[in-house]
């Protein structure tokens, strides 16, 4: 309380009211209002009442409403206590507000720090993942460059011994060249020799020695270094067990299934035109040159130098025996799947359709094939014993059939060679003898290449492996020329 105070001054204010029950003094007066008890009805005597009106006084300080006895000075509540602990409340209340504030900032700094915390433990677990990735890559990695430096050796390895094993066999290649030559060389030697003790003894006719060896240095030796053998087919009964056609027949036979006997497509004046007719898979046809009296079976050769060749020879596998009789080679013989001359008629009357060319394909024992291409290629009639006419060569195994060029057909029973003695005796073979030459692709098939014989009566191309070389494999076909 005020020290001054200030007093409560109830002034009675003596109004008289009589039975006005709705009097009541507003304005800045305290107002007392006191009703009668309602006992009296309007017949009962009215009780008046006083009020004491108090001039008004400006008050300045709270004011006093209790009814109760009077407070001391010291225990009253005055305005500006109640201005005081307003104001204390409201600095509290800031103080509240601040300190929410602050908790709440508080709180949200907390969140983040969780966040962050949690975003820290993460990022700490996937650096430790990254890290572990690297360490996983680095080994990995330095694995590989041992792997590859292993792998680098081995093929450092490798390439000197292809180096060595490379340079061995250039060197063996030399020696096995400077042997055939050797072994050429000593077999033409002692055919010379043999010749001249028969001439110096006289115990034999000089012409029932063999002719000639061939002498030439072959231009091409085959790359591999062959087995000798003498595996020759002199026994005729076991070295041509499929061979039914010793005897002269009506020329080479193909398959002996009717069925497919059937199947065969012609006739055709030769393979070339089957090949222009749509047929162009190699196998077995019937041909019928325009002068033929009976059409033949051969094989149309179409997938090589674009086919449409007609093939007139064939040697693979020594399965059937050419040596044989004129009739024979003048009718053909073998298996057109296999081994076959086709006749001597035959190629004959082929030939005179047109122009041909010739191609001789051949295969060593290292299964390379070289070929030897003629220009032209026709036979002259039989009253000219089927002299040969060639055309120019081209190729890659030599040209050792040109000296042959010109020369009639020989068999063992119709001489027509240039040499003193029946060059088919020695060569056991039918062919176009000059005396008697440089190549006999219808001789012996011997097994392995290279062979030891008396005559050089294996199947040899002298260009190609010399005289005592004999291929695996040869193949004569006739093209018309384009
Ligand atoms: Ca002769």
């Amino acid at each position: 309380m005020g020290p001054n105070g200030w007093a409560f001054l109830c002034v009675p204010l003596l109004t008289a009211v009589c039975g006005q029950a709705e009097g009541l003094s507003r304005g800045p007066f305290l107002a007392r209002k006191r009703r009668a008890p309602a006992d009296g009805g309007e017949g009962a005597p009215k009780k008046c009442s006083y009020t004491f009106l108090v001039p008004e006084q400006k008050i300045t300080g709270p004011i006093c409403a209790s009814r109760g006895p009077a407070l001391p000075d010291k225990d009253r509540v005055t305005r500006m206590d109640i201005s005081d602990v307003r104001e204390l409340l409201s600095k509290q209340q800031r103080e509240m507000d601040t300190l929410r504030l602050v908790v709440d900032v508080d709180g949200n700094l907390v969140n983040e720090m969780k966040l962050l915390r949690k975003e820290s433990r993460n990022m700490n677990s996937r650096v430790t993942q990254l890290y572990m990735q690297l360490l996983h890559e680095i080994i990995r990695k330095r694995d590989n460059s041992l792997e590859l430096a292993m792998l680098e050796g081995r093929i450092l390895n490798a390439t000197a011994e292809s180096l060595r094993l490379s340079s061995r066999y250039r060197e063996l290649e030399t020696r096995f060249a400077a042997m055939a030559a050797v072994v050429n060389n000593q077999s033409v030697l002692i055919g010379a020799l043999e010749e001249r003790c028969l001439q110096v003894y006289g115990s034999r006719r000089p012409e029932s020695g063999g002719p000639p060896l061939v002498q030439v240095v072959p231009e091409n030796i085959p790359v591999h270094v062959p087995r000798f053998s003498n595996e020759i087919q002199r026994d005729h009964a076991r070295a041509f067990p499929r061979d039914r056609g010793s005897r002269a027949g009506p020329g080479p036979t193909g398959n002996k299934n009717k069925k497919n006997e059937l199947n065969l497509k012609g006739p055709f004046r030769d393979c070339f035109q089957a090949m222009q007719a749509g047929h162009t898979t190699s196998g077995m046809y019937v041909l019928k040159p325009d002068d033929g009296a009976q059409p033949m079976q051969a094989w149309c050769e179409h997938d090589i130098d674009n086919g449409g060749w007609t093939v007139i020879q064939r040697r693979k596998d020594g399965s059937v025996n050419f040596f044989r009789n004129w009739d024979s080679y003048k009718k053909g013989f073998g298996n057109i799947d296999s081994e076959y001359w086709l006749g001597l008629e035959n190629i004959y009357n082929l030939g005179k359709q047109g122009d041909y060319r010739l191609l001789v394909e051949m295969e060593d024992w290292m299964e390379k094939k070289v070929y030897a291409e003629y220009s032209s290629f026709h036979l002259e009639p039989e009253s000219e014993s089927y002299r040969l006419r060639l055309g120019t060569y081209q190729g890659n195994a030599g040209d050792s059939l040109t000296s042959h060029n010109g020369k009639q057909f020989t068999t063992l029973d119709r001489d027509k060679d240039a040499f003193a003695g029946n060059c088919a005796h020695f060569h056991k073979g039918g062919w176009w003898y000059n005396a008697c030459g440089q190549t006999n692709l219808n001789g012996v098939w011997y097994n392995g290449g290279v062979y030891r014989s008396k005559f050089q009566d294996g199947i040899f191309w002298a260009d190609y492996g010399g005289g005592f070389y004999s291929m695996k494999g040869v193949r004569m076909m006739i093209r018309p020329i384009d």
